[in-house]
């Protein structure tokens, strides 16, 4: 182990991690220098700058930060882009009235899963080279603009949606990164196209890509019920359609997508490995304590929102399909749950689906919490002008249902 990494050649180096991260299941392997991301930084300002990061605290740390891997390694010479893909196929008709699970999300925690090969990998490459290599390995998790840094290092190139898309295997791939201190030969930057392309921006359920790569967290599905800790605004809660975490349109109606999408080899994000595609309503809207949601998904990504903000998520879900399976459910949320946000939306979702009126009453009569007793209100009042705002009774919801 005690070579001296000058005598390294990069393209040796960069030969043997192709092979080994290869080995290692990666569908992708790039390399660039670790130098500031000019571009990808100038982005980022401008979309912090118009709120876009909503109040995800780790998105407004400074662009100097996200925007340079020496930041996080003051000995870094390259940083390692891998993908691998996740798609675990196409997602089943939502016939059982279940919560939309995006796909990336199906199987056990990508992180997890990942950071552990992530790991290996380094290892093994200590073993080829014979030298101690200082790297930083994660995905998801640090502050770093890995898409940026991703199609520097030749991985695709940016989608309209801003998803970075590879010309092989579209867009649906976890980007993984190792922070070296070593040098290894770069790779040209990924080029591609979307042509006269639009439909990503056309589809989306709530109009969040507000320009071409641009989108807005405040609109988008994604954010709205996985990293915000508040109320779905009311105006948006008709357009998240029947996805409980997560949304996928503006990559399935994407062209390179249909075409390309290949499924994952790693067996960790299959359906069968974490929560699947749907989630059981009636299962979730009654899991009342922290512990006993710890325990039904430990290990897979829909720990996330905490155990509130994926049952908000089940209400607002039932809401837009007329569940009638999920009203007793709901009004059990609505009568004992301690989350005043759960409680706040499933008074919405009775509201939607209708019936519900004596239960609303009696909630309304209890409720202490102001926001709250305003939902319910709203609620009384929806039902009794006889239909509810955004769609009438046993209308599709607004999204796409797959
Ligand atoms: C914050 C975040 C979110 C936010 C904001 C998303 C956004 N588009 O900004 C929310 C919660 C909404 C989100 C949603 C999703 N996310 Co996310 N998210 C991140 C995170 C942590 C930071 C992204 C970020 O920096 N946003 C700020 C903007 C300014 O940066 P950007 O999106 O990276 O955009 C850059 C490029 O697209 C580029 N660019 C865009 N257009 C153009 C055009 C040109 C000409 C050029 C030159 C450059 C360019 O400039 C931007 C700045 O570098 C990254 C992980 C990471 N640390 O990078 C994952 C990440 C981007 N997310 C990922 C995934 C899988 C998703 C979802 C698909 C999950 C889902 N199914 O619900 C959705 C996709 C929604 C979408 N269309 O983006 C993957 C994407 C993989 C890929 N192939 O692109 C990442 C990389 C995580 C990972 N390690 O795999 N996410
Ligand atoms: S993830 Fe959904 S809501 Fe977000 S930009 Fe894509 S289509 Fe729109
Ligand atoms: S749907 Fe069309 S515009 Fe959007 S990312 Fe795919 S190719 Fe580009």
């Amino acid at each position: 182990m005690g070579r001296d990494k000058d005598s390294i050649g990069p393209a040796e180096a960069r030969r043997l991690l192709e092979e080994r991260a290869r080995e290692a299941g990666f569908d992708l392997v790039g390399v660039t220098r670790a130098e500031p991301l000019g571009e990808g930084g100038e982005r980022l300002r401008a979309w912090q700058e118009a709120g876009m990061a909503a109040d995800m605290g780790f998105m407004h740390r400074p662009v100097e930060l996200l925007a340079n891997p020496k930041k996080l390694q003051k000995s870094a010479r390259s940083v390692v882009s891998l993908g691998v893909s996740y798609y675990p196929g196409e997602h089943p008709e939502n016939l059982g009235g279940g919560g939309r699970v995006a796909r990336y999300a199906w199987g056990r925690d990508y992180h997890e899963v990942i950071k552990a090969r992530l790991f290996r990998l380094r290892e093994e490459l200590e073993e080829d080279l014979g030298t101690r290599i200082k790297a930083r390995g994660f995905t998801d998790a640090v502050p770093l603009l890995e898409r940026s840094a991703a199609q520097r290092a030749g991985l695709g190139f940016f989608g309209r949606n801003s998803c970075l898309i590879d010309g092989d295997i579209g867009s649906y791939f976890f980007i993984a990164d190792l922070v070296v201190d070593l040098a290894l030969e770069p790779d040209e930057p990924g080029t591609g196209t979307c042509g006269r392309c639009t439909r990503c921006m056309d589809r989306c359920p709530t109009g969040a890509i507000k320009a071409p790569g641009v989108v807005d967290a405040r609109l988008c599905i994604s954010y709205l019920t996985i990293e915000n800790s508040g109320e779905i605004p009311r105006e948006l809660r008709p357009k998240v359609g029947d996805w409980a975490f997560g949304c996928d349109v503006c990559q399935e109606v994407c062209p390179y997508n249909k075409a390309k999408a290949t499924e994952s080899r790693w067996p960790e994000f299959s359906g069968e490995s974490g929560a699947g595609p749907y989630l059981e309503m009636e299962e979730v809207l009654g899991i009342r304590t922290d512990e006993e949601f710890g325990e039904r998904f430990a290990g897979t990504p829909l720990t996330r929102p905490g155990r509130a903000g994926l049952l908000r998520n089940c209400c607002v879900a039932a809401g837009n399909l007329r569940s009638k399976e999920a009203v007793p459910a709901l009004e059990g949320c609505l009568r004992e749950d301690t989350s005043a946000l759960v409680r706040g939306h499933a008074a919405w979702a009775l509201g939607e689906i209708g019936g519900s009126e004596e239960a609303l009453r009696g909630a309304a009569e209890r409720e202490a919490d102001g926001w709250c007793l305003g939902e319910i209100r709203q609620a009384l009042a929806d039902a009794s002008a006889g239909a509810a705002p955004g769609a009438a009774p046993g209308a599709a919801p607004d999204a796409s249902l797959g």
